[in-house]
């Protein structure tokens, strides 16, 4: 029987490209068919069919307080008599920058725009534009978003198509990316000392998401922090993942380090369009009207996207016991799918930071693409089918962080744990 997502799919498909507006959701490296969602709540979301599935994507991070919280519907209800958008400035757009730089190190000032690839790009072009250098670095297998610059050894969707470099980036664009293999100091030390005073900006994920869960190597992050400050580099910490979600003051806060700027997105909008960079206030000057960098947006700082993302961020400022409990139910969640793959002799790879966590299809530890590579990922299709069958909703790729919500409960996970254990088997025809 053909179900409803299959056919909304296929007509799908007609109109739009690949029938999705972002290329991970087609399952296109798990095969098969997405699944169409009708509603959320909580920890569960139901499709057009009716099926329902404990949710591990969680819109890519933004739900950490799981599905349709209350306090984020009912700032988003109070706001929406008084208009949708006006393109002029409003006060709640103080009240969420101030939010911002009360919960995260290091910003001084800070700008809103739509999405966390304007919040890169704006970053990079700030830091560009501070700097007077043309050059970034950044890391294989990080992704910034789909700006031109970042498109190169791209992690996330462009990793998961097998296109690390998207067709339509130009030569003269690549040409001022320089790349190098994550938690690989002596890789960035020399592109460094290659290319003395041409860098105006050092970014990546502090945590990685976008190859699959990747750890700062020990000292990583702090010996990044003293090259940029000795070779003039802006350091910027793209966040959009980790903001909010491992600590309220993020991976900054946890690893005790502070960039320059700093890039957020996701939970900032509570699940609705919000990007925003940040950072010291010198370099944040430069951002047109009040300095040269030209960034702008017509819906930046839209009164009901501000309502939703203040209403989040507010939650979690005041609620920081929910990151103890992520701590815990996440590890639960890692530890007994560890011990499931290692009692079926898989050994697999289980990577996890807070509330985000990746098994890797791999016995081999991952700590750079090269490794994640190494994942077999037609077995990780097969699990991942094999769990969405009983109903647990992973990211359609071996190359995705997994994220936690507090609507998460102890029952919850061990149903997962028990689908986890059948569907490594069927995968594996154990
Ligand atoms: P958006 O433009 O998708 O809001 O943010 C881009 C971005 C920037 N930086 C990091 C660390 C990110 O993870 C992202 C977006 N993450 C992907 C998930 N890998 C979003 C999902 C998708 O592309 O559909």
């Amino acid at each position: 029987m053909i179900s409803t997502s299959e056919t909304l799919f296929a007509q799908a498909q007609t109109i739009i490209p690949g029938g999705v507006n972002s290329p991970v959701r087609a399952f296109r490296s798990v095969g098969g068919s997405p699944v169409f969602m009708h509603s959320a709540e909580g920890a569960w979301l139901t499709d057009v069919d009716g099926n329902r599935y404990l949710d591990f994507i969680n819109s890519w991070g933004p739900m950490i307080l799981g599905h349709a919280p209350a306090v984020v519907l009912d700032a988003v209800r109070e706001a929406l008599p008084r208009s949708l958008s006006f393109g002029a400035p409003t006060r709640r757009e103080i009240d969420i920058a101030a939010q911002i730089i009360k919960m995260v190190p290091g910003i001084e000032k800070v700008r809103l725009v739509n999405s966390g690839t304007e919040a890169c790009m704006s970053a990079v072009r700030v830091a560009r534009g501070y700097t007077g250098r043309a050059k970034i670095l950044k890391f294989e297998g990080c992704y910034h978003g789909h700006g031109d610059a970042f498109l190169i050894a791209a992690g996330s969707g462009a990793l998961t198509l097998g296109e690390p470099d998207s067709a339509g980036v130009t030569r003269g664009v690549a040409q001022d990316t320089l790349t190098a293999p994550y938690n690989d100091l002596l890789a960035v030390e020399a592109i460094i000392a290659a290319n003395p005073g041409q860098i105006a900006a050092l970014i990546l994920e502090p945590v990685v998401g976008n190859m699959g869960l990747v750890v700062p190597a020990d000292g990583f992050l702090a010996r990044l922090r003293e090259l940029c400050t000795a070779h003039g580099i802006v350091l910027i910490f793209d966040e959009v993942m980790t903001g909010f979600r491992l600590a309220p003051g993020g991976a900054q806060e946890l690893y005790g380090i502070t960039a320059d700027l700093v890039t957020l997105g996701k939970i900032i909008g509570g699940g609705l369009p919000v990007g925003a960079y940040g950072g010291r206030a010198d370099i944040m000057n430069c951002v047109a009207p009040v300095g040269k960098v030209y960034q702008a947006g017509t819906l930046s700082g839209n009164p009901i996207a501000t309502a939703a993302g203040l209403a989040q961020l507010g939650y979690l400022a005041e609620h920081p016991e929910l990151y103890t409990e992520l701590e815990r139910i996440t590890g639960r969640i890692a530890d007994g799918t560890r011990q499931i793959a290692a009692d079926l002799g898989l050994h697999y790879t289980v990577n996890r930071v807070g509330s985000m966590f990746s098994v890797f299809f791999t016995s081999r530890p991952v700590h750079n693409l090269a490794d994640a590579k190494h994942a077999d990922t037609a077995a990780f299709g097969r699990y991942f089918h094999a769990m969405l069958q009983r109903g647990i909703y992973l990211a359609p790729s071996q190359f995705e962080a997994l994220f936690v919500s507090i609507a998460m409960t102890d029952e919850l996970v061990d149903l997962y744990l028990t689908a986890c254990r059948e569907a490594m088997i069927e995968a594996h025809s154990l």
